[in-house]
């Protein structure tokens, strides 16, 4: 069958593209496409197959239309640079809704639009869209191609940066057509750059329709269809109807000396530190036990029960998309490693010698550059009122494979996931939470998982010491109502034959002086060490109101500088800052009403008596 399509005059590549035959007989999907591109009227449609040829064909179109800078072939072989628009360079919470016949089905906790308004909104929108521009076709997998695990989307966008992105962060390409067939269930992911004007900016799920509509953003999150949207927010709601669960988790195998090896996985919310967990390096005092580190994933886990009982996780993506600004060799070394080949970086400076350059990477910053916005920079640049410039975008990214990161596990292309023994909650937190605790049960750490908060410092995140609770880590992720989402978490639970233990860290526990009074980074091992021990009887820990916690010796410092004094404020639970924070976890949980689990409140009554009587 012939590719329906007009050709766009004198552009190279008119013979390969316009000959193109459609590479599937899936009848559904022909028909989607069609209908899309007539919506849309692109020039011509273009099926991507994954290939090395394609790759390189969109490279060389992106590098004449300005979309990518070829970096230094030497020093950064296969790397670009890319410059999004000003106004889009972060997720758009406010313009990012669910769209349900029911109101109370995407809950309190999503913005929400009846979804005959929603297509009425965004297909105006999308109406004329990719005048002028190709649009492609992405067929992508999350998860390994063929694992029960797994989903299959298709991309519909006119952005070349959204594809190779995509190349990057999914399985895509031919393979996924195979196993698609002639009538596979998949997600209809619709994305426009569109004129990138963000007061005509909508990034719309329809779980009901297992469809993703995403317009006005260039913006990896926004359009990435296969990452926040599909892994997270359907992929929550299809967990729910399913049975199994979309995590924003990383996934991480410690490998003891013996050569067995503990998976993990951990939820924290953005700027915790998630990718440096998923990449740790031991610390100096703890190589000589021969620790070695297995990244699956950094982002996101999709969780399903195994044939033997236990939760196995599997990473539904393939490449990073991290944040650049704070990383260097100190913080993250395996991450600067992953990075030096295949990678495409967002929004970063750009030096003469064709490197980048980033706040708080590695080595001075080039004396005279251009910075993220595309204009000339040099340090110490100030804009008119006199505040200094920043040269790259504080969300500046790299976009690697997984692939190329040192401690990349081989597993990540198992079918069957890896087995889970612990999930850690986590939280930024100054005070009020200890370094560590374990809940006493599945339903105790979902209620813990509920709980979760991050407090805004003056530095970072506006008012100073404001909670905002963002249980499980999935506040602007979870694709329902939260309250269901809760009562899924202790569906599973009962499921589940081997329960991994859950646990809550809190890596930023500040002592009087204000300072943090934990090292973090490679010395958080230790503290995993713990829960290992832990899930295996060897560690040992003290009963406390909140869970348990390690006994005083039983976490190994071996080679740190830490008092005594320092490691039991850390550990510290002051009974009257819980009861007062159990407070501000009732008013958050009001807002799901009668929705709310009975267990959740039964396990915050609980709490609460357990606080008051220890006092
Ligand atoms: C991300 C995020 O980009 O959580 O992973 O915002
Ligand atoms: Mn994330």
């Amino acid at each position: 069958m012939q590719q329906v399509t007009k050709m766009a005059k004198g552009k190279e590549d008119k013979k390969a593209v316009s000959d193109q035959e459609i590479p599937t007989k899936h009848q559904k999907l022909i028909q989607w496409v069609n209908e899309m591109a007539a919506l849309c009227q692109p020039d011509r449609v273009v099926w991507c197959d994954g290939s090395e040829d394609e790759k390189t064909r969109l490279e060389r179109e992106s590098i004449t239309n300005g979309e990518l800078i070829e970096l230094n072939p030497k020093k950064l072989p296969g790397c670009f640079l890319h410059r999004t628009a000003h106004n889009d360079v972060a997720r758009t919470e406010h313009l990012t809704f669910i769209c349900t016949s029911k109101k109370e089905d995407a809950g309190p906790n999503n913005n929400w639009m009846v979804p005959k308004e929603a297509y009425a909104k965004a297909g105006a929108m999308f109406q004329g869209a990719m005048k002028g521009r190709n649009m492609y076709v992405i067929p992508f997998c999350m998860g390994p191609v063929g694992s029960p695990f797994s989903k299959i989307g298709i991309e519909l966008t006119d952005s070349i940066y959204v594809v190779l992105n995509m190349r990057i962060m999914t399985r895509m390409g031919s393979a996924v057509l195979k196993a698609l067939g002639t009538d596979g269930e998949f997600t209809k992911g619709l994305h426009s750059k569109a004129d990138l004007d963000i007061n005509r900016r909508l990034i719309l799920h329809f779980p009901e329709d297992n469809t993703i509509w995403s317009i006005g953003s260039g913006y990896g999150g926004n359009v990435l269809l296969g990452k926040k949207c599909l892994a997270l927010r359907i992929g929550s709601w299809l967990g729910a109807k399913e049975g199994w669960m979309a995590e924003h988790m990383l996934i991480l195998g410690i490998e003891k000396p013996n050569g067995e090896i503990k998976y993990i996985t951990a939820a924290f919310p953005s700027a915790c530190g998630k990718t440096n967990l998923a990449m740790i390096v031991p610390p100096e005092g703890l190589r000589h036990k021969g620790y070695k580190i297995w990244t699956v994933g950094d982002d996101i886990a999709w969780l399903r029960i195994g044939k033997d009982g236990a939760l196995r996780a599997v990473n539904p993506e393939a490449g990073f998309f991290g944040v650049l600004p704070g990383t260097n060799s100190k913080t993250n070394a395996v991450a600067m490693a992953t990075m030096k080949k295949n990678t495409i970086y967002t929004n970063v400076v750009l030096a003469p010698d064709k490197t980048v350059w980033w706040e708080d990477g590695d080595g001075e910053p080039p004396a005279e550059g251009i910075d993220w916005k595309g204009n000339p920079w040099k340090p110490g640049t100030k804009d008119a009122e006199g505040k200094p410039v920043l040269g790259a975008h504080p969300n500046s990214r790299f976009t690697a494979p997984i692939s190329q990161c040192p401690t990349f596990s081989p597993k990540m292309n198992d079918p069957e996931g890896v087995p889970i023994s612990a999930i850690i909650f986590g939280g930024r937190r100054a005070r009020v939470a200890p370094l560590v605790y374990e809940s006493f049960n599945w339903q105790h750490g979902v209620y813990v998982g509920s709980q979760m908060a991050s407090e805004r410092t003056a530095a970072q995140y506006g008012k100073q010491g404001e909670v905002r609770r963002d249980p499980m880590a999935m506040l602007p992720f979870c694709g329902y109502n939260m309250a269901d989402y809760f009562a899924h978490w202790l569906r599973m639970g009962q499921r589940i034959k081997k329960q991994p233990k859950i646990f809550h860290v809190n890596w930023f526990r500040t002592g009087s002086d204000g300072k943090f009074l934990w090292p973090g980074f490679g010395d958080n091992l230790r503290v995993l060490e713990w829960i290992l021990g832990r899930v295996e009887g060897t560690a040992e820990a003290e009963e406390t109101p909140i869970g348990y916690i390690p006994k005083s010796n039983s976490i190994d410092l071996k080679g740190l500088s830490l008092d005594q004094n320092k490691v039991q404020e850390l550990l510290s639970i002051d009974s009257q800052e819980w009861l007062e924070d159990l407070k501000s976890q009732e008013e958050f949980y009001v807002q799901f009403g009668d929705r709310l689990p009975k267990e959740i409140r039964s396990e915050l009554d609980a709490l609460r008596k357990r606080l008051s009587r220890s006092q």
